[in-house]
This record gives structure tokens, C-alpha cells and sequence, in this order.
């Protein structure tokens, strides 16, 4: 948009151009008087703002987006030729928005649920959309199925609720009659569906695609992204409680990151099979719900991506972006994975009627960086004014300008024979829908498993049928006995209960594959991290600036937080500004956290719930707290037992010792101290 600049001052105008004189009256007869219709600058701007909304994504609809860039290592010319992978000189810009899938747009962040991970690269030939979850498989193993599960995880049609959330009987009723989704809901209950943060989760494409050489050698992959910060997880107490004191947690997170110059990275890399070694896997290539363990076959590094710009806009952008898992570029090629090939007619078809019209690409989110021309025309929304009378080919009046076909560069499909019956039916190769769950469930470290098991139980219980209960312990029997039997005795009922489940294909024990676990590969970091600092009037003024020193050599973010926003006195009389308000920062919003606690500030403090509960939570929550020995009697107050998690600050260099010990991360032998599992 222009600006409108009279005598050099800005101006609001109307749409028309128009400057506008008053923005604060409307037009009326009289100064008490009704409106009178022949406003028409009133009429345009409520129009306008009647109009502001789209439709929302029928799943994902909740997003977070970011500006990026992408750059390989070393070409990777030897399996695709496609262009962006070829230089590790060559930069491509990206997009990237991440979701949530069950909840509408204005829902919380941090409801137990998949997260969407889709990438644009605006490449040299093309926008490339890398459509994938933060969860390697999925629920379901044919395109004909999705619009079931949406409906049976979205809020149940006739009462409009629950929002955001899985735990209903709806869902349940699905899954327990669909086998397939069994190891995905293995996924779906692990700590990988409640993350920390959207720079600390892992994507994949989860369908095999393939890579196809200059030569025409077609290899299959699957696609992985990996944060350079690792992965973490909140536990379920403190994602209940985050949704109500941010529920823009993992929005606002992604934002302050890049705004403060930490900017999030995440290394993408492939597994590739050789066409002839498909057949020597366990598994069907072509089947969404199964995974390649890493141990079976490593990921090979492609580059790194990092996330350096804010959105200027969320609705233009975020909003307004439209991916399409059928957006290729030469060198990469579709599977006959039949979600995926269901998935390749979707997309386009949603942004028709979300974005309202086929000139969605016009959009400047979803535009090619690369030229783009052909000779579609008109339409709703069409930005462009073609000039010509030529607008087919072939066209011996066109001029010499216009688009022709590429046949050295352009996209080609790789010529996979393909024969067979016209036919409906689930291939046999896709039968065996326990093995993996089992693989995945007792690849898991103790507390991840114990996890599991707490989320099946809660979601469960939120089930009123027993009938779908008793069957989803008949299947929990085949994935796993002790799981079965713990989620049973959470629940308060016999596994006796359980309703007998024929596997079509008998489970087997396949190899572990540690690599699955996130507590296994926690990279034990402050990077990225954030702690939060509870100061008082009188504060020590040197713990606190060593404290600071400590987390900025971690690069970790740090927080202050005080019982009155204004701020306090230091003991050296500096004045500290803090961020927070002590009721609005509960330390659920920190990963680590230290009360800097003043011998006259303490009385008042162990008086007031809200710090006794940012204590009482930070420990609950496993976390490590660092305390002045004034804050002692609050720590009592909480009812902490102190342990190696809990670390007094006193003695020299009090910021190294508190953060040689953050480091490490959640203090997880402290849970089963403090919960049972249910
Ligand atoms: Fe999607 N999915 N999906 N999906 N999906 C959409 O497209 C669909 C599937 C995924 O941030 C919709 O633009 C079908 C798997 C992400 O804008 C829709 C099937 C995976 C996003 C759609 C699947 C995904 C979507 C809704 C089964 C992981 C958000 C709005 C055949 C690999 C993209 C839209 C964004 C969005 C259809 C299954 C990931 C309706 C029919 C599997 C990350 O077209």
C-alpha cells in the first residue's frame, strides 16, 4: 500500500484513495442523531472488517510461522539433481509454519496433539513444500480414512466441545476400532505431542518420496529434520497450566527467539534406500504408519536451516500460506503411498476455498522467487493484467517472449511401471499393526514409557464407554503387557476386562531403537533455554550478576520476575526492572529457575500462594531451582525436599555452580517421588 502524503504529512484515506478528515465520527443527523447510510467511509471500513476473516484450515488450522533460509552442506548431485541441493554456496529462501492440527485457529498451544512442520523453499525451479509432522508416521494408512479421524478427534459435532483436545470419546471410539493408528498413538501419548517448543522439535515427511539423479536414478527417502538445540518436552502438569498462563506459549517463544537474535536451526537430512533394498525391510515402504529406525538406516545431513525473520504480518502470511505437498521441484518424486497420493489432491483443492480462488499463488507468501508464467488466466483475485491477445501455445503470432515448454530442465515424473487391477483393497504388506508400537513403546527410556502410560490413562478416563476402554486395552495387550497392565490399574480396572483383540499379523520384537527416545539424546544445554529469576527488594546485587554472567555465557534467555512489576532495590541500591509481575509469570513458563530471595523480603513471600506455588510447581515439575540461603524458608514452604536438582546459592561463583547443575536438565528420578502414574 502507498502511503498518501499531502504537504508531506501521512493520511489515512479510504480504499479509493480518498483522504479522511475525521476517523473518529460517523456521519450523523444531528450530533445526537441516528446514523445516516450515505456514509460511505463508515459503510467501507465496517464492511471491510466484517469481510477480515478466511476460512480456517480444517486441520491446522492453529499456526505459527517464520522467515529462513536454507543451505546445504555439499551437493548432494550423487541422489538428486534438484537444484537447491546442489552448491553449498547457494542460499534458498524458506517459509516455515508450524501447527497444531485438532484445534481452531484462536486455540491454545499446548494441548496434547501432533505439530504440522511445513516448509516452503522458494527455489530457483519452483516452490518446494515439505509438508510434514513433528511424528514420523501417522494414524492412518489410506487417504479414504482422514476425514474419519478429523472428525473423531474434533470437538464432537452436536455440543461443540472438547476444543484442542483428544481426550473424547469420539476419538477413542475411532482409534480403538482402527489398528493401523496403533503405533501413531504411541507417538501421539509420548512427551514428542507435548513439546517445549517449536524450535526444539524434530520434523518428518513421513511418506517415503523419492530422489531422482540428473541420470534418471531414482532412490526412495524419507525426510528428517533435526534441531540443532535438541528436543525437549514440558510434562503434562505444566502444559495444563501453560495453556492458561500463555496460551500463545510456543507462538510468543518462536517470536522472542528470532527477535532476540537466537535464531532456531535445524539440520535436514534423508534416509536413503536403494530400490532394490526396499524389499529387505521389515515393513512396507509405501506404508505411513511404520518408521526406518535410524540404527537400521543413519540419516544422511543435506544442510541446515535457520529461522532469522519474523513474520510482518501473521494473516498475510502465516495465514495466507498455502502448502501443497505437490509442490515439486525436478530431482524429488512422489511415492505411491496411498495417504500421500490422497494428499497430492487435497491441498490444492483446500486453498481454493480457503484463500478463494486459483490465484492463491499470486499471494506474495506463496509466490515463486523464480519467474513463473503460462497462460492460466483470470479468475477471483487475479493480481496480474496480462498484455497480449496471445494466451495459448502453440501460437505463430505470439511473441517471441512467451512461455514455452522446458524439455531439458523441466519436471519430468520418474516412469515407474505401474500395473495392476483396478481394485479397493488394503495391500497385505500393510497388515502387521503392533510391531512398530511395541518397537517404539520399549525403545522409550522409563520415564517417557511411564508418560505414555499416564497419558493413555488420562485420556481414557475422559472416555464415559467402557466398551472403548476395555477394547483399547485389548489392543495396548498386543503392543505391550506391562503397558497394558499399568494403564489398567491406572484406570481402576482388570486387564481381565479387556476385550480380545485378533492381530492380523502377530506382533514380533523388532531390534530397539534408542535413537526414538528424546530423554536418551537430551543434549544436556542451556542453549536456547530460558530461566527465571525471582528477585526481591534487597536482592543481592552480586549473586544476581553472576547469575546473569552464567546464563549469557550458556546462551540461555533469562527472565526477572518480582512481586510488583515496578521493579526493586538491589542491595547496592542499583534499581532492577523486571519482566514480569510475579502472578503473571508462574515458573511453568521457565525451563530453570532461581529464587534471589532478600532476609527482609522473605516473610512476605512464604505468605503469598503465588510464590509458594512457583516453587512448590518448578519442583513438581522436576526442575532444578537455585535459592539464596534467605529463600530457604520458602523452599520449605513449598514442601521441597532438597536434592542435587535443588542447589543453595552461596559460596564463590554461585552463577557456575547453578548452571553446571541447570544444565543437566530435568531432575526425572525425582518423579516418581512426586506421582503416580494416571
Ligand atoms: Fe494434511 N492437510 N492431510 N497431513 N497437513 C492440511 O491443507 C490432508 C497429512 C499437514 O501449515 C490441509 O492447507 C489429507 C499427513 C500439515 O498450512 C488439508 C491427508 C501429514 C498441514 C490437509 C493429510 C500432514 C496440513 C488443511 C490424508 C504429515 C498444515 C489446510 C490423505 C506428513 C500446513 C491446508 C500449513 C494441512 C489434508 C494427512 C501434514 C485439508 C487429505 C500424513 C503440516 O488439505
Amino acid at each position: 500500500m502507498h502511503q498518501v502524503a499531502v504537504d508531506g504529512e501521512p493520511h489515512l484515506t479510504t480504499n479509493q484513495g480518498l483522504p479522511i478528515a475525521d476517523n473518529q465520527n460517523s456521519l450523523k443527523a444531528g450530533v445526537r442523531g441516528p446514523l445516516l447510510l450515505e456514509d460511505f467511509i463508515l459503510r467501507e471500513k465496517i464492511t471491510h472488517f466484517d469481510h477480515e476473516r478466511i476460512p480456517e484450515r480444517i486441520v491446522h488450522a492453529r499456526g505459527s510461522g517464520a522467515h529462513g533460509y536454507f543451505q546445504p552442506y555439499e551437493s548432494a548431485a550423487d541422489i538428486t539433481s534438484a537444484g537447491f541441493l546442489q552448491d553449498p554456496k547457494k542460499i534458498t529462501e524458506v517459509f516455515v509454519r508450524f501447527s497444531t492440527v485438532a484445534g481452531g485457529a484462536g486455540s491454545v498451544d499446548l494441548p496434547r496433539d501432533v505439530r504440522g512442520f511445513a516448509v516452503k523453499f522458494y527455489t530457483e525451479e519452483g516452490n518446494f513444500d515439505l509438508v510434514g509432522n513433528n511424528i514420523p508416521v501417522f494414524f492412518i494408512q489410506d487417504a479414504m480414512k482422514f476425514p474419519d479421524v478429523v472428525h473423531a478427534v474434533k470437538m464432537e459435532p452436536d455440543r461443540g466441545f472438547p476444543q484442542a483436545a483428544s481426550a473424547h470419546a469420539t476419538f477413542w471410539d475411532f482409534i480403538s476400532l482402527t489398528p493401523e493408528s496403533m503405533h501413531m498413538i504411541m507417538w501421539a501419548m509420548s512427551d514428542r505431542a507435548i513439546p517445549r517448543s517449536l524450535r526444539m522439535i524434530e520434523g518428518f515427511g513421513v511418506h517415503t518420496f523419492r530422489f531422482i539423479t540428473a541420470k534418471g536414478v531414482s532412490r526412495f527417502v524419507k525426510f528428517h529434520w533435526r534441531p540443532t538445540i535438541g528436543s525437549a518436552a514440558v510434562v503434562w502438569d505444566e502444559a495444563v497450566k501453560i495453556s492458561g498462563a500463555d496460551p500463545d506459549f510456543h507462538r510468543r517463544d518462536l517470536w522472542e527467539a528470532i527477535e532476540r537474535g537466537d535464531f532456531p536451526e535445524w539440520e535436514l537430512g534423508v534416509q536413503v534406500i536403494e530400490e532394490g533394498q526396499a524389499a529387505d525391510l521389515d515393513f512396507d515402504l509405501l506404508d505411513p504408519t511404520k518408521l526406518i529406525p535410524e540404527e537400521i538406516i543413519p540419516i544422511r545431513m543435506l544442510g541446515k536451516m535457520v529461522l532469522n525473520r519474523n513474520p510482518d504480518n501473521h494473516f498475510a502470511e502465516t495465514e495466507q500460506v498455502a502448502y501443497c505437498p505437490s509442490h515439486i521441484v525436478p530431482g524429488i518424486g512422489f511415492s505411491d503411498d496411498p495417504l500421500l497420493q490422497g494428499r497430492l489432491f487435497s491441498y490444492l483443492d483446500t486453498q481454493l476455498s480457503r484463500l478463494g480462488g486459483p490465484n492463491f499463488h499470486q499471494i506474495p507468501v506463496n509466490a515463486p522467487r523464480c519467474p513463473f508464467a503460462n497462460n492460466q488466466r483470470d479468475g477471483l483475485r487475479q493480481m496480474h493484467v496480462h498484455k497480449g491477445r496471445v494466451a495459448y501455445e502453440p501460437s505463430q503470432i505470439s511473441p517471441p517472449s512467451a512461455p514455452r515448454e522446458c524439455p531439458m530442465h523441466g519436471f519430468r515424473t520418474h516412469p515407474e511401471a505401474e500395473t495392476g487391477e483396478k481394485i479397493r483393497k488394503r495391500s497385505d504388506t500393510f497388515a502387521d499393526h503392533y510391531s512398530q508400537a511395541r518397537l517404539f513403546y520399549r525403545s522409550m527410556t522409563v520415564p517417557e514409557q511411564n508418560h505414555i502410560a499416564s497419558a493413555l490413562a488420562f485420556e481414557l478416563a475422559k472416555v464415559e464407554i467402557v466398551g472403548i476402554r476395555q477394547r483399547m486395552l485389548g489392543h495396548l495387550a498386543l503392543i505391550d503387557p506391562v503397558l497394558q497392565q499399568t494403564v489398567a490399574d491406572a484406570l481402576g480396572m482388570s486387564v481381565k476386562e479387556s476385550v480380545k483383540i485378533q492381530a492380523a499379523v502377530a506382533p514380533r520384537d523388532l531390534a530397539l531403537s534408542p535413537s526414538l527416545s528424546m530423554i536418551a539424546k537430551d543434549p544436556q544445554t542451556l542453549k536456547g533455554r530460558k530461566a527465571g529469576i525471582l528477585v526481591t527488594e534487597g536482592t543481592d546485587a552480586s549473586t544476581l550478576q553472576a547469575l546473569l554472567a552464567a546464563f549469557s555465557n550458556e546462551k540461555a534467555a533469562v527472565e526477572l520476575i518480582a512481586p510488583k512489576i515496578g521493579g526493586v532495590t538491589a542491595s547496592n541500591g542499583s534499581a532492577i526492572a523486571v519482566h514480569h509481575s510475579l502472578s503473571g509469570a508462574p515458573s511453568v513458563l521457565f525451563d530453570t529457575v532461581v529464587i534471589l530471595a532478600s532476609e527482609k523480603a522473605i516473610g512476605d513471600l512464604v505468605r503469598e500462594a503465588a510464590a509458594v506455588n512457583w516453587v512448590r510447581d518448578a519442583f513438581g515439575h522436576l526442575k532444578v531451582i537455585g535459592y539464596s540461603p534467605e529463600a530457604t524458608a520458602l523452599m520449605e514452604a513449598a514442601g521441597v525436599e532438597p536434592d542435587d536438582g535443588t542447589v543453595l546459592l552461596a559460596g564463590a561463583n554461585p552463577g557456575k555452580t547453578f548452571v553446571r547443575s541447570a544444565k543437566q536438565g530435568r531432575r526425572w528420578d525425582r518423579e516418581p517421588t512426586l506421582r503416580s502414574i494416571g
